[in-house]
C-alpha cells in the first residue's frame, strides 16, 4: 500500500512540473504505457496468492482510473490556459476608431452620362448601345456618306480594314436602331458611347472621347421638338436660366442641319472670355433627318421624319466645370478626380 501511495504522490509531483502537452503524453507513458509503473505493478499480481489478488488488483485499478484523472484533468488545463493565452494575443479593441477606408465615386464624364440619361429616360427615350468596332457602312454609307464623300473629312478615322474601323461618332447606333425597328415603329432613343478620331491629343482634343447620340423617328417630328428638347437638355446640364439658339450648319446626315449655341452661364450672355464675348458657347451639333438617311433605314420619309443630335461628353464637362484640358480626364490624377466625388 505505501508503495502504492509514493507512486501516486511521485506521479503527482510530477504532474505539478508539466506545462506542455508533449511532457504529459511522456509522462502518461512512464506511468501508466506498456511499461510503465503502474503497468508493472499490475504485472506484479501474478506473484500474488489468489486470495490476495482481487483486493491487489482493486487497488491497482483504482490507482490507474486516479493517475489517469489527474492526467486528463491537467490535460483539460493545459488546453483552457492555451485558449486562454491566444484569446488574449487576438484580443480586438471594438472601441478602437476604424482605419478610414478611400471609397471610390464614379469617374465625372460617367456622372455627366448618367444625368443626361436621367432626363432622357424621364423624357421616355431608350437607351441604345453599338459597338465600338463598326462597318463602313453603318458609320458612313447610311448616314448619306457614300466612299469618297467630301464630307468624311470631317472625322478623321482610324480604319481596320477597308470596309471597318474605330467608329468616329455614334450616329451608327441610329442606323443600328432604325434597321432593327423595320421602318413601322416610333423610335426615341439616345446612344452613349466611346468614339474614335485621328484628332491630335491637345487642350480640346481626343483621339478617344465620348459621345450622346439622340434620335427621334415618329410621324409629326418637327424642328420645334428638336429645339424645345434642346433647350430643356441645356437647362438641365447648364442652369435654368439659360437659353439656347440654333445657327445654321451642315451634316450630310441632317437636313436642314444646325449648330446649338447656350447662353453663358458665366456672364449671363453679356460677354467673357468663357463665351469669347459672344455670350453664347456651342454645345452640339444636330438637325432633321436627311430623307436618304430615313429610307436606307427602311423609314419612308413622306410618312416619317425625325430629329438627331450628337453631343461631346468631355466638352460639356469642360464648360460646366471650367476645365481647360481634356487630357486630364484620362491621366487618373487622384488630385483632379477627387474634386468630383460624389
Ligand atoms: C458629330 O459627330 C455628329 N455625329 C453629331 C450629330 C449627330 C449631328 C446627329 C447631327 C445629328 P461632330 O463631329 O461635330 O458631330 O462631333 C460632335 C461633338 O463631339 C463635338 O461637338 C465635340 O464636342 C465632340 N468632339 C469632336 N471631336 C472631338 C475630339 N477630337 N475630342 C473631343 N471631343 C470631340
Amino acid at each position: 500500500m505505501e508503495a502504492f501511495d509514493s507512486l501516486k504522490q511521485s506521479f503527482l509531483k510530477a504532474l505539478e512540473t508539466v506545462f506542455k502537452e508533449a511532457e504529459l503524453a511522456e509522462l502518461k507513458a512512464e506511468y501508466l504505457g506498456k511499461k510503465g509503473k503502474v503497468t508493472q505493478l499490475m504485472q506484479a499480481m501474478k506473484d500474488l496468492s489468489p486470495e490476495e489478488r482481487p483486493a491487489y488488483g482493486q487497488k491497482v485499478n483504482q490507482l490507474k482510473n486516479e493517475l489517469s484523472d489527474a492526467l486528463n484533468a491537467h490535460k483539460e488545463a493545459l488546453e483552457n490556459a492555451r485558449i486562454e493565452a491566444q484569446l488574449a494575443t487576438e484580443k480586438i479593441d471594438v472601441t478602437l476608431p476604424g482605419h478610414d477606408m478611400s471609397v471610390g465615386s464614379s469617374h465625372i464624364l460617367t456622372q455627366i452620362v448618367e444625368s443626361i440619361e436621367d432626363l432622357f429616360i424621364g423624357l421616355g427615350y431608350q437607351i441604345k448601345e453599338g459597338p465600338e468596332i463598326e462597318s463602313d457602312e453603318y458609320n458612313f454609307e447610311k448616314l448619306n456618306l457614300p466612299k469618297n464623300h467630301p464630307a468624311r473629312d470631317m472625322q478623321d478615322s482610324f480604319y481596320i480594314d477597308p470596309n471597318t474601323l474605330l467608329r468616329t461618332h455614334t450616329s451608327p447606333v441610329q442606323v443600328r436602331t432604325m434597321l432593327e425597328y423595320g421602318g413601322s415603329k416610333p423610335v426615341k432613343i439616345i446612344c452613349p458611347g466611346k468614339v474614335y478620331r485621328r484628332d491630335d491629343d491637345d487642350a480640346t482634343h481626343s483621339h478617344q472621347f465620348m459621345q450622346i447620340e439622340g434620335l427621334v423617328v415618329d410621324q409629326k417630328t418637327t424642328m420645334a421638338d428638336l429645339k424645345g428638347t434642346l433647350l430643356k437638355l441645356a437647362q438641365t446640364m447648364f442652369g435654368p436660366d439659360r437659353t439656347i439658339r440654333l445657327r445654321p450648319s451642315y451634316f450630310p446626315f441632317t437636313e436642314p442641319s444646325v449648330e446649338v449655341d447656350v447662353s453663358c452661364y458665366n456672364c449671363e450672355g453679356t460677354g467673357c472670355s468663357i463665351c469669347k464675348h459672344t455670350g453664347y458657347i456651342e454645345i452640339l451639333g444636330a438637325g432633321m433627318v436627311h430623307d436618304n438617311v430615313l429610307k436606307m433605314s427602311g423609314y419612308d420619309p413622306n410618312v416619317y421624319q425625325g430629329f438627331a443630335f450628337g453631343i461631346g461628353v468631355e466638352r460639356i464637362a469642360m464648360l460646366k466645370y471650367g476645365i481647360e484640358d481634356i487630357r486630364h480626364f484620362y491621366t487618373n490624377d487622384m488630385r483632379f478626380l477627387r474634386m468630383f466625388n460624389q
